[in-house]
């Protein structure tokens, strides 16, 4: 038996027993915490779990076509209950999560268990089930269900797509695998929503948010030296939508300029810092963003320092 084949059937075995289950999701959510989180929690409810599901941030409205995304809440108070079983998605440590606070205050006898994706996991958990060759922390849920025989139905088949589509930019970017394909088409087999995943997703870009990433589009300069092509935000720019916007025009680049290795997008941060996202097609931008005391993925990863953006004839750079 395999030592991930093993683990899953702890997880298995953690949810048929526990009687209270909470699932959290990660703050500032994106697709792939809330996909992988929601299916997980269409689950337990199918399986007449008492279930609840947090987030510290409220989840965009995009994604509102997720089941039972409406009974996902903010508030902490659900940290002073009592809880059999503890699940966290998508998160390499609990900071990162925004719930670095609230787990130790949890009354204890809880299993916590880490399920995620990110190289610079930090093995929080009681249980730990991270793997790192997943394009996302929906397919592992997805590996989770196949190896368990858990049957799939069309709710819980839209949000683990979701997750998987997310993280791949639409099976476009270097995450992108056979097993996030295969997952895939047996997620749209059982009813996955695949179109009502692009059209609220992708489609759904605003024209605010089009404009920044025009800004951004007209500073884009390229490095030969390191082979990189960077842009900044600035915080006289900024606006609502900036930060689903640097994030969205990261994985835009990625998807667009083939022939450049490394994307490198800066946005100045209120508070005195910069907050940065690498993409690549080759290189492990995790190590370059860990040593800036951040974190991510081998082909996505990002980091925040303090320092303004300053505009050089060599690009942007932080001073
Ligand atoms: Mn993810």
């Amino acid at each position: 038996m395999s030592s991930t084949t093993h683990l899953f059937g702890r997880l298995h075995e953690a949810v048929r027993t526990a009687d209270r289950i909470l699932l959290v999701a990660h703050k500032k959510p994106d697709g792939d915490t809330l996909g992988s989180s929601s299916g997980f929690f269409n689950w337990c409810l199918r399986e007449g779990k008492d279930v609840t599901a947090f987030c510290l941030d409220a989840p965009p409205d995009m994604y509102g076509y997720l089941d039972q995304l409406h009974r996902y809440t903010t508030d902490p108070a659900v940290f002073q209950e009592r809880y059999d079983l503890v699940v966290v998605f998508d998160s390499g440590d609990l900071k990162y999560c925004g719930v670095d606070k609230y787990v130790p205050n949890l009354p204890q006898g809880y299993l916590l268990v880490n399920l995620d994706h990110h190289v610079t996991n930090d093995r929080f958990g009681h249980l730990n089930i991270v793997l790192t060759d997943a394009s996302s922390t929906a397919e592992v849920v997805y590996r989770f269900f196949e190896e368990n025989k858990v049957p799939l139905d069309h709710r819980i088949a839209t949000c683990l797509l979701t997750g998987l589509c997310t993280d791949t930019s639409n099976f476009s970017n270097a995450g992108t695998n056979p097993k996030a394909v295969e997952a895939a088409a047996t997620l749209v087999g059982a009813g996955g929503r695949f179109q009502d995943i692009l059209k609220h997703v992708w489609m759904s870009q605003n024209v605010d948010a089009l404009k920044l990433w025009g800004l951004m589009l007209s500073r884009l300069r390229y490095n030969p030296a390191y082979d990189v092509v960077a842009t900044y935000i600035l915080q006289t720019d900024v606006t609502d939508i900036s930060n689903d916007a640097v994030d969205g025009i990261a994985n835009f680049l990625n998807a667009v300029t083939g022939n450049v290795d490394t994307i490198l997008v800066l946005k100045e941060m209120p508070d005195g810092y910069v907050k940065g996202s690498f993409r690549s097609l080759t290189r492990d931008v995790s190590k370059v963003a860990r040593l800036l005391g951040g974190g991510g993925h081998k082909k996505a990863a990002g980091f925040t320092v303090k320092g303004r953006i300053k505009v050089t004839d060599k690009g942007p750079v932080v001073n």
